[in-house]
């Protein structure tokens, strides 16, 4: 028996050394080669993950990996990550690579975001919608101000699915406030950090909102968005932009700061 615990004190001795020595004699290293360090606000860039030996797993964060995206498969000696960032300062970009044997090699860079051209949405105000001033919650009766709508709109914007791929896919962007039975139909989004690189397009969603989740929707849809852009505004820069879709009586404005 003594014997016994012995040798599985040896075991477990050999184990642990075994484990230090693996991590410590890691074979491989990467390196990362971003195609720029100072980038605009939604500018696409890449950074090539260069290996000295052939990577089985990948993983890329921005948050020093509470979250990030991550895959198993067989990414040869160089790898491209696709990036775009639509938030403004530093960001850390880390990427956790393993070899077929497990043995890990770790890097960090940093990519500085600037504003560039980037308008930042201050505000939306709706002035007309599919079935403005008609009963939305019918447990109220027509006369009452609670039959009405109680707004809430959306902004969906094209993003990367992954760092890992070059596919974009509409997300979304954010998401407003409730203002109940249509109120004064405006929102103040000037904390938001809303910015965006005026020739992207944004898709812009409206609707009724029962004990927290989306009821009915105010586009009358399918589709229950409408596209919008900046790009016919740039030299104008108007600190207000209507857009108006007639086929569904809807109207909206959205309140703009232009870079300089
Ligand atoms: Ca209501
Ligand atoms: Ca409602």
């Amino acid at each position: 028996m003594k014997k016994n615990i012995i040798i599985l004190l040896i075991i477990q001795l050999f184990i642990g050394c075994s484990s230090d020595d693996t991590s410590s004699k890691s074979t491989i290293s990467i390196d990362l080669v971003p195609s720029a360090t100072n980038v605009v606000i939604d500018q696409a860039f890449s950074v090539t993950i260069n290996a000295n030996e052939s990577m089985k797993y990948l993983w890329v964060s921005t948050d020093n990996f509470a979250t990030g995206d991550y895959a198993i498969q067989n990414f040869g000696t160089s790898f491209n990550l696709n990036f775009n960032f639509d938030t403004l300062g530093q960001k850390t970009i880390s990427v956790r690579a393993k070899n077929q044997n497990n043995e890990v090699s770790e890097k960090q860079i940093v990519i500085t975001v600037t504003r560039g051209n980037a308008l930042k949405i201050l505000g939306v105000q709706v002035v007309s919608f599919y079935g403005i001033n008609t009963v939305y919650d019918p447990e109220f009766t027509t006369s009452n101000p609670e039959s009405l709508a109680d707004l809430k709109f959306g902004f969906a914007k094209a993003s990367l699915d992954s760092y890992l791929s070059n596919v974009y896919s509409w997300r979304n962007w954010y998401q407003s406030t409730v203002i109940p039975n249509q109120g004064t139909m405006t929102w103040d989004c000037s904390n938001a950090n809303l910015y965006i690189d005026p020739s992207k397009n944004l898709r812009f969603g409206l609707a009724d909102i029962d004990n927290g989740v989306a009821g009915s929707d105010l586009l009358n849809g399918p589709p229950d968005y409408r596209e919008i852009n900046f790009s016919n505004f740039v030299t104008t820069k108007p600190a207000s932009i209507t857009y108006t879709f007639p086929e569904i009586n809807l109207e909206f404005k959205v309140f703009v700061e232009w870079a300089n």
